[in-house]
Formats: C-alpha cells, sequence, structure tokens
C-alpha cells in the first residue's frame, strides 16, 4: 500500500508514522509512505502558497496551484488515477468499514489543509472522497490523515502479527473488549478473577464474552444495536437490565 500526502508539515507525517506498527511496515516494505511538501510546489519568489479570500473575511485560503503541482508530481497525465482523501471537518466521517474499504486500494492520497481553507477549485478537479475523523476541531488535516493511514495500514496483510490478525475480528462483531490482566496475581490488594486462574477454557471464554457485553452495555450501548448477539448473549444482557426493543 503506497500512502501518499500533501501537506505543508511532511516531517509532522514521517515522525508520526516512523515509529511502532507503522514504522515496521515501512521498514519491511508493506506500506510505503510519500508525505510531499506542497510549499516545494510554489512559483511564488517567497513560497508563499496561500493568499487573502476573495469577499473578504479573516484568515488565508490555500491557493490552488501549488496544490495541483504537488498533486502532478504523484500522478502523471493519463495514468492511474488514484483516490484523493481531502481531509476536511465537513466530509463523512471516518470509521472501521471505511478503513477496511480503503485497505483495498493499492495506491491513496490524501490532502490536508490548514488555514481557513483550501480554494474550492483544486477540490473540485482532483478531489475523490472527503472525509472528517470526527465532530471536533483541530487545527488542520495532518493528524486526520495520520490517524487514518494508522488504522487502514494495520489491515495491509503482514503488518499485524498472527495474533493480533485474529483480534480485529473482535471489532467486527461490535462489541468492546473484556479486560485484561497479568502478572501479579496481587497488585494494591486486588486479586486477578478466579476464573482466569482456573485453566477452565470453557469457563474463561464465557467469562469474557459476558464481559465484553457488560463493558459494551455500560460503556457503549449503542453498539449494542449492530451487534451480533445469541440468545445467551440476550439473557446475559436482560439480567444487566438490557431491554432490547
Ligand atoms: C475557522 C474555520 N473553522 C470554522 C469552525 C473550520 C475549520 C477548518 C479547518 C476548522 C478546523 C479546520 C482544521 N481541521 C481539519 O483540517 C480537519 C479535521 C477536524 O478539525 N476535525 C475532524 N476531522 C478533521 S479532518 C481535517
Amino acid at each position: 500500500m503506497v500512502f501518499h500526502v500533501l501537506t505543508l508539515f511532511p516531517e509532522m507525517i514521517r515522525d508520526g508514522l516512523n515509529t511502532s506498527v507503522t514504522g515496521r511496515a515501512l521498514d519491511k516494505g508493506l506500506i510505503s509512505l510519500n508525505a510531499v511538501n506542497i510549499r516545494d510546489f510554489s512559483t511564488d519568489k517567497h513560497l508563499h502558497v496561500d493568499d487573502y479570500p476573495y469577499g473578504g473575511g479573516a484568515g488565508m485560503v490555500m491557493q490552488p496551484d501549488p496544490i495541483y503541482r504537488a498533486y502532478r508530481s504523484i500522478v502523471g497525465e493519463g495514468g492511474k488515477r488514484p483516490r484523493v482523501l481531502y481531509m476536511t471537518p465537513q466530509g463523512s466521517v471516518f470509521d472501521q468499514p471505511m478503513a477496511e474499504e480503503l485497505a483495498g486500494e493499492e495506491e491513496l492520497i490524501f490532502l490536508c489543509g490548514h488555514y481557513e481553507g483550501v480554494d474550492e477549485r483544486i477540490l473540485e478537479e482532483i478531489v475523490t472522497d472527503y472525509v472528517s475523523i470526527g465532530d471536533y476541531v483541530l487545527t488542520g488535516g495532518e493528524l486526520p490523515a495520520m490517524v487514518m493511514i494508522d488504522a487502514i495500514s494495520r489491515l495491509v496483510p503482514g503488518v499485524l502479527n498472527n495474533e493480533d490478525s485474529a483480534e480485529f475480528e473482535s471489532f467486527h462483531d461490535n462489541l468492546l473488549e473484556h479486560p485484561h490482566y497479568t502478572r501479579p496475581a496481587s497488585f494494591l490488594g486486588k486479586e486477578v478473577p478466579e476464573v482466569l486462574l482456573s485453566g477452565h477454557h470453557a469457563r474463561i471464554e464465557e467469562w469474557r464474552r459476558q464481559e465484553s457485553l457488560k463493558r459494551t452495555y455500560e460503556r457503549r450501548p449503542d453498539l449494542l444495536e449492530k451487534a451480533v448477539l445469541d440468545k445467551k448473549d440476550l439473557a446475559y444482557l436482560k439480567s444487566l437490565g438490557y431491554d432490547k426493543t
């Protein structure tokens, strides 16, 4: 998977993804990252990439030409046209199904805005998808692009070890994970739940399922609507006071 990022802060993107799981995936060549500095494509003698808004108002607007030239450095004329994701609070909200869909692409281009916005004409010309990461106000599109690259990368075959790979099934069924424990068996007077020390695998699985259900009910009841639940699950949730109507 090839990630291109059009940004005024390419170092932020590189530094943010060079560590941990994405860092190893980059080292192994399972993903690659091409962070392109839009300023390198300014033709202005002071390397300006923004200007005052037509019609007046506060703030600056990123000009279309440097972005277009940066884009053309990635996409040649007449070649493949990869999807271009514009990071904007006005976009569709990124979620796990969107990450799964995008993980099927060979190449993605992220466009990160800064300042008040980007000239509409370049968006009309190159953007295929408008994407937000949620309803809160950030200072730019770089962190959203990094969030998306992280979420998409872990879906690329080989990026996660097999143990962790099996785990994303568990987000699939829309339940939160059960709690985890390791040594010591007693910490600040708090004991690890007995059942986990019992070696009784069927009972452990049942306990974990119930803890998952309880946790989802308490913390993210909205997810229970989409969860796939069997009779036993529903009986347990009912014992907690959950009323599926
Ligand atoms: C002063 C302009 N703002 C009016 C409230 C609009 C605005 C434009 C650009 C607010 C924030 C930003 C910078 N944010 C992003 O570029 C961004 C973002 C976000 O802020 N939240 C969630 N997802 C995203 S994706 C890109």
